[in-house]
């Protein structure tokens, strides 16, 4: 009787031990002690994240800080996927997606199908800036950038020209057509509807990761205000006046300084159907913690598109942190970059996919 009461003491001492643990320890995989401000930006983009550090270090607005940011990564053409010299498109054009969001206002500027104009970020400002208007989009929005005193220049280099002419060379493979004639997996275009149409389930074409590699940055500042940004210049071999997700908002990033703010990188066509950025501020407003707001984000998308590349960055206002991708052959941890004052300095970090 004694040794069977003593036994129900270690049990209830063990569920109170367990019980306390479930609440001091964070969930799994969940996001380093917070502090303020934080930068974090997708991939080890390292001089992209100490730019804008030192922005904010030497006193400059959270605004600034993401536009010189994402701009340093389109100056250093970050994996050849943001800024001017990558993802030639099928006539050989490099076109830039880009945009900044402001958490305080919820004001958006963005540029899509940005031609021969190579600060994107920076001419995304400008919509915020000088016009009452989200998105500029292609040629119309290069001439707003030349108003703006933005060069007009070419965007393409000897790397963008030869990817165009490998892929010329090897019948433009991989391409995004699918249900057309001639064959689009065997042969180039141009392509036209078939006479009779007789619809192939859709083929994902097997993009290498090395395809997409947006910059996206959030920022919260020390007094909680969120912005974020993005660029980008797409999709290897895109059909022409294709946008994805970067410059819009609640897919690319978003930012809401009452909750937090998110980036997504990957496979834009995919997850600009999914909001990632906004479904993933929105679990943060209802108290997720960020690695996890993340990863219920590329659950949702895992169920419609389990192969999808894609990962996404996510931070709340008090500064907690974190991020998740989707695991496939090739890409089974997500590099990312994040500055604090715990940490010192810019500091890369990597997730394992889910
Ligand atoms: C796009 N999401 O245009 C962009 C490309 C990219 O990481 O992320 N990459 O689809």
């Amino acid at each position: 009787m004694a040794a069977g009461r003593g036994g129900g003491w270690a049990a209830v001492v063990v569920l109170v031990v367990l019980l306390l643990l479930l609440v001091v320890l964070p969930p799994p995989g969940a996001a380093s002690a917070a502090a303020l401000p934080v930068v974090i930006n997708t991939w080890a983009f390292r001089t992209a994240a100490e730019t804008a550090w030192r922005v904010l270090e030497s006193g400059g607005s959270e605004l600034d800080a993401v536009e010189r940011g994402c701009g340093q990564c389109e100056i250093d053409q970050c994996d050849g996927s943001v800024g001017y010299g990558g993802s030639p498109d099928e006539s050989g054009e490099t076109t830039l997606d880009a945009m900044i969001m402001d958490g305080n206002t919820m004001e958006v500027g963005a540029v899509a199908d940005l031609r021969r104009v190579k600060n994107a970020i920076g001419v995304a400002r400008k919509v915020i800036e000088y016009t009452k208007h989200t998105l500029l989009v292609g040629e119309s929005a290069s001439l707003f950038a030349v108003r703006m005193g933005f060069p007009y220049e070419d965007l393409t280099t000897q790397k963008s020209l030869s990817l165009y002419s490998e892929w010329l060379n090897q019948s433009c493979q991989p391409n995004y057509w699918k249900n057309v004639v001639p064959d689009s997996s065997k042969s180039c275009g141009p392509y036209k509807r078939p006479g009779k149409v007789t619809y192939k389930e859709e083929q994902t074409v097997s993009q290498s990761v090395q395809n997409h590699d947006t910059i996206g940055m959030v920022i919260i500042g020390v007094s909680g205000t969120v912005v974020s940004g993005t660029s980008t210049n797409g999709a290897v071999h895109k059909i022409p006046g294709r946008v994805g997700d970067s410059p819009i908002a609640g897919a690319g990033s978003y930012a809401d300084s009452t909750a937090g703010g998110a980036a997504a990188t990957g496979d834009g066509d995919i997850m600009m159907r999914f909001l990632p950025s906004y479904q993933a501020v929105e679990y943060m407003r209802m108290g997720t913690d960020p690695t996890v707001a993340c990863q219920k984000v590329i659950s949702r998308i895992q169920k419609y598109a389990p192969k999808f590349f894609g990962a996404i960055i996510c931070a709340n206002t008090t500064g907690s942190y974190g991020a998740a991708c989707n695991k496939i052959p090739g890409f089974t941890q997500f590099h990312f970059m994040v500055s604090n004052p715990l940490l010192g300095r810019p500091t890369e970090q990597v997730v394992d996919c889910i």
